[in-house]
């Protein structure tokens, strides 16, 4: 499968993990819009958010578990972030392998 992703996640394409665990890794985003803006991706090829029903509940304490690592390791975990999927679309999704935008270190302006 020709997934930019799933070659980050396997190795294929060399990326400096921000943090890593058993079910996701985390780096940092090729255009960030802040100073922390780090991507969460789930090793396994998954397109939509809906498929997080059937993660264990190892696997969702393994997400909150590398979002607090990454937050941590930039400085972010006190002074806020946002953490952000795009769906579809109408939000502006690119890649079709289900990514966390993990952003902070500034004033983040209104959703919308
Ligand atoms: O966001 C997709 C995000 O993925 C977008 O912010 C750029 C980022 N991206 C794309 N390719 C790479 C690589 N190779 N490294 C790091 N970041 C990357 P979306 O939510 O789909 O709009």
């Amino acid at each position: 499968m020709d997934c930019v992703f799933c070659k980050i996640a396997g190795g294929q394409i060399k990326s400096a993990f921000v943090s890593e665990n058993e079910d996701f890794v985390a780096f940092d985003d090729i255009n960030p819009v802040a100073s922390c803006h780090v991507l969460v991706v789930p090793k396994r090829h998954i397109k939509s958010i809906k498929e997080l029903s059937g993660f264990s509940g190892q696997a969702l304490k393994n997400l909150l578990g590398i979002i607090d690592t990454v937050t941590d390791e930039k400085g972010v975990k006190q002074t806020g972030y946002r953490v952000i999927v795009n769906q579809g679309s109408d939000a502006g999704q690119e890649v079709e392998h289900l990514h966390f935008h993990v952003i902070g270190g500034r004033k983040l302006g209104r959703l919308g």
